[in-house]
């Protein structure tokens, strides 16, 4: 389970978010223990292509996409909640890579990873970094005589706004560029038809409605609410204008909810704006990361072109 910042600092920033205009919660809240879970079943469910996609991409390109990297990279992931994507690129590129490191600040998740890679792969040395990678980060001097390559897989950058992708972005070419040129991978869902983003975020089964829906007793447990989950329910909609999927909760009548002691008012239909997840054209997201200083050195899909993984250069 990710770890959270410490409590009075997420109530604040709930608080905030529940007294805007459009009302809003931190998508980071979604991944409590029964988040995760939750999060795990929706990349199995039939409607959401986006796992399966990018795991097919990896099994036809690793190899590819391995031997962009210098010899004796430390090949640096992002956001590593577990070790799989980066096991594709490691088995692939045995040459290549002579460390890994997963960044991410959850320091369980991590500790789990040490503890498989110590049994699945003994002789590469796994060196974890707990940080919040989105905030500016340096590597540990044990890297200096180490090239690093990013990785940021999973379309997790689907889920930051075009401002916070050219932050990251120039983070990231901040850090790796210590060594020699910085190279990163990243993972994007691609733009496709309403018709078949709208179901990955309303499933049949009705997973990614409890997945949303959690977050209100996730904001429960940590902030002293007290929000009624049969009140809301999951709405899933493709915004043309920004090209991106969002899950709202909306509120299925006039009611009041007390959070940390504040009451907040709910208007029937009113929604919480609760995720972003845009969809990039290719040459969209290269836009923003040549805004971001990148330029482009590959990009793959997988067979259905479905999703797309680019190498930038920095
Ligand atoms: C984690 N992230 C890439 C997922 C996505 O597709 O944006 C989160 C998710 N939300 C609903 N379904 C999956």
């Amino acid at each position: 389970m990710p770890d959270m910042p410490t409590p009075p600092d997420v109530t604040v920033e709930i608080l905030s978010g529940l007294t805007a205009r459009q009302k809003t919660l931190p998508a980071k809240l979604f991944y409590d223990e029964a988040g995760c879970a939750l999060f795990e079943r929706i990349t199995r469910l039939p409607e959401y292509y986006v796992t399966r996609a990018e795991n097919a991409l990896l099994a036809r390109h690793a190899g590819e996409i391995a031997e962009k990297a210098p010899i004796g990279a430390a090949l640096v992931e992002y956001g590593a909640a577990d070790e799989s994507k980066a096991v594709s690129l490691l088995d692939a590129g045995t040459r290549a890579f002579t460390a890994y490191a997963p960044v991410d600040i959850a320091p369980g998740a991590l500790a789990a990873i040490v503890a498989r890679m110590r049994i699945s792969h003994p002789a590469i040395p796994v060196l974890p970094l707990v940080a919040d990678f989105l905030q500016p980060l340096s590597l540990p001097a044990s890297f200096s005589d180490k090239a690093a390559f990013g990785f940021f897989p999973g379309s997790t950058i689907g889920n930051f706004r075009p401002e916070a992708v050219h932050r990251f972005l120039g983070h990231v070419r901040d850090t790796l560029s210590g060594q020699a040129a910085p190279m990163l991978v990243v993972g994007t869902d691609l733009r496709k038809d309403e018709s078949v983003l709208v179901p990955a975020y309303d499933d049949a089964e009705g997973v990614t409605a409890q997945f949303n829906l959690n977050i209100l007793s996730h904001v429960n447990a940590i902030a002293g609410a007290d929000f009624d989950l049969a009140g809301f329910r999951h709405r899933a909609l493709w915004n043309a204008h920004e090209g991106r999927m969002e899950m709202h909760l909306e509120s299925l009548s006039a009611q009041t909810v007390t959070v940390s002691g504040t009451r907040i008012a709910f208007r029937r239909g009113e929604t919480i704006h609760t995720e972003d997840s845009y969809k990039h054209t290719r040459e969209g997201f290269l836009a923003l990361a040549q805004g971001a200083g990148w330029r482009s050195g590959g990009f793959w899909t997988d067979p259905d072109g479905l999703f797309g993984m680019h190498l930038l250069l920095g």
